[in-house]
């Protein structure tokens, strides 16, 4: 799967799962789940207190990126510039304190896919300059998924870069679940990243079906 055209990006940030070990004892199955309930593109996080790392975490990242690979979906790596190249991922996601945009960008090439995380117009604009496709913009609510996460910004910034002109591929991130997240279309962004609503419900897939019904237009 090459980089995408605008129009086909956004189509494929309307229902984003991120997910690694740490977020569920079964990723392989809460993907298949998924990605029957209408998922449109993967990000493999293997982050936080237990994460595996060396082969192990090759070996899963492989095992999954097979399951998108089956089903068509683009299969994103957080982070790890180079597992991404190891394994031939569709492209790289980076937030603030991670490896500069422009890097990864120069790394992979002009064909895969290069998303960043923004907390600003500020950090967005220059996301945009570093070559990023898309922007993952949040915490939207309250996170139980990422300790680390900044301060809610609710819709805020969203509307911020819309109001000025951005008009990048954006996901909305950060506690969002199917009860939630219409706002976060409305504020402009093109669809929603999830973890916990997905990889910690009890039935993946009735979840999955039911955020893609609230992010689409
Ligand atoms: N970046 C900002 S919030 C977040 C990340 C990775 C966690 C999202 O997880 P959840 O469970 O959907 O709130
Ligand atoms: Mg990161």
């Amino acid at each position: 799967m090459s980089r995408p055209d605008t129009d086909i990006m956004r189509r494929w940030l309307k229902l984003y799962l991120v997910m690694g070990s740490v977020n569920t004892e079964t990723p392989e199955q809460v993907l298949r789940q998924a990605i029957a309930g209408g998922i449109t593109m993967f990000q493999f996080r293997e982050k936080g207190v237990g994460a595996l790392t060396g082969t192990a975490c090759v070996q899963l990242a492989r095992r999954l990126q097979e399951i998108c690979a089956e089903h068509g979906i683009p299969f994103i790596v957080n982070d790890d510039l180079e597992l991404a190249l190891e394994l031939n991922a569709d492209g790289v996601h980076v937030g603030q304190d991670d490896e500069a945009a422009s890097v990864i960008r120069r790394r992979l090439g002009p064909d895969k896919i290069v998303g960043v995380s923004a907390h600003s117009l500020e950090e967005a604009r220059q996301a945009i300059a570093d070559g990023a496709d898309y922007l993952g913009v949040g915490p939207v609510y309250p996170t139980i998924s990422k300790p680390d996460a900044e301060a809610v910004r609710g819709t805020t910034v969203i509307e911020q870069l819309r109001t000025a002109g951005l008009d990048i591929p954006v996901v909305g991130i950060g506690g969002i679940h199917a009860s939630n997240a219409a706002p976060v279309i409305a504020a402009g962004a093109d669809g929603v990243a999830v973890i916990s609503a997905i990889a910690g419900a009890p039935d993946s897939r009735a979840a999955a079906a039911e955020l893609a019904g609230m992010v689409t237009r």
